[in-house]
């Protein structure tokens, strides 16, 4: 049956040697429903957290470049935007995958409407602390300074970031770990507009925001953690499918 082109947009699978299901499933994922798609727009935290492009050889990341990169032989464009958690991915990584790097945010044309990407988590303004840490591990010296050390020591280093990053997460309220409606607002009026995609609070929805009397739409997309999702666009428009319940859009809010 032929296929309506369309993209595709997944983020936050958080790929992980204690998750194999879910490395199982984006793996199926990518053979399956991927393949048929025009691009697949991977919008960060593939993984659970990226060391450096020298882990290129750990099992796990070798199975997901060579999934990607059969993904791309079979004329599907794939696209990497960084995450909070894989940030450090780098050339390497996008070359043994045939990925394409995009810059957090990006403005792409998608059959006729202007789309923003982004991973999501600099539209969490509130999130003060957060965003004082991105500036620091997002500095290009203390990311020199942080890859030549030997993997044991950023190992331990990114273990201690995580356990403090959710002892920080039980004392913040849910709203402060959310986008800021003013910051969607100015950054959808900065960059480009009617619609914005991104991942990173795990919310799944369409919003409706409303910017100089036009409607625009928020998409934000599912992580992975029960299953998993991916949002589909087209001429149409953008439906989020939840890959856990095949084509049951159910657990995905509109506001
Ligand atoms: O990731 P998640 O969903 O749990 O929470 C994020 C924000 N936290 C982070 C931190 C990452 O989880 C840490 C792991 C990244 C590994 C990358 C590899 C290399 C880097 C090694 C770094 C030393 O992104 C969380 C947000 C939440 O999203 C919602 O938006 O709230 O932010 C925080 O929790 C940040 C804290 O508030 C403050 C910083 C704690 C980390 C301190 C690191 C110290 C490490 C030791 C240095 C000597
Ligand atoms: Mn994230």
């Amino acid at each position: 049956m032929p296929v309506s082109p369309h993209s595709l947009f997944v983020a936050d699978l958080h790929l992980c040697d204690s998750r194999p299901e879910t490395s199982r499933l984006f793996i199926d994922f990518l053979t399956r429903t991927a393949s048929y798609a025009d691009s697949l727009y991977i919008l960060g935290d593939l993984f659970e957290y990226w060391l450096g492009d020298d882990t290129l050889n750990v099992p796990l990341h070798r199975q997901i470049a060579a999934a990607l990169n059969d993904l791309a032989g079979t004329g599907t464009n794939v696209y990497f935007m960084h995450g909070n958690r894989d940030f450090l991915i780098a050339g390497q990584f996008a070359r043994s995958c045939r990925a394409r790097l995009l810059n957090d945010p990006t403005l792409v044309d998608l059959y006729g409407t202007s789309s923003l990407l982004m991973h999501g988590d600099t539209l969490c303004t509130d999130d003060v602390e957060y965003l004082n840490f991105r500036n620091q591990v997002r500095n290009p010296d203390w990311q020199k300074q942080f890859l030549s050390q030997p993997l044991p020591a950023r190992t331990a280093l990114a273990e201690q970031a995580r356990n403090r990053s959710e002892s920080a997460k039980q004392e913040k309220a849910a709203a402060i770990m959310d986008v800021n409606e003013a910051t969607v607002v100015e950054t959808l009026r900065q960059y480009g507009y009617p619609r914005l995609i991104h991942g990173h609070t795990h919310r799944p929805a369409r919003h409706n925001v409303t910017l100089d009397q036009r409607i625009c739409e928020r998409w934000v997309l599912p992580d992975w953690y029960q299953g998993g999702g991916y949002l589909h666009c087209s001429a149409n428009g953008c439906e989020l499918i939840n890959l856990a319940a095949s084509s049951d859009p159910a657990g995905i809010g509109t506001t």
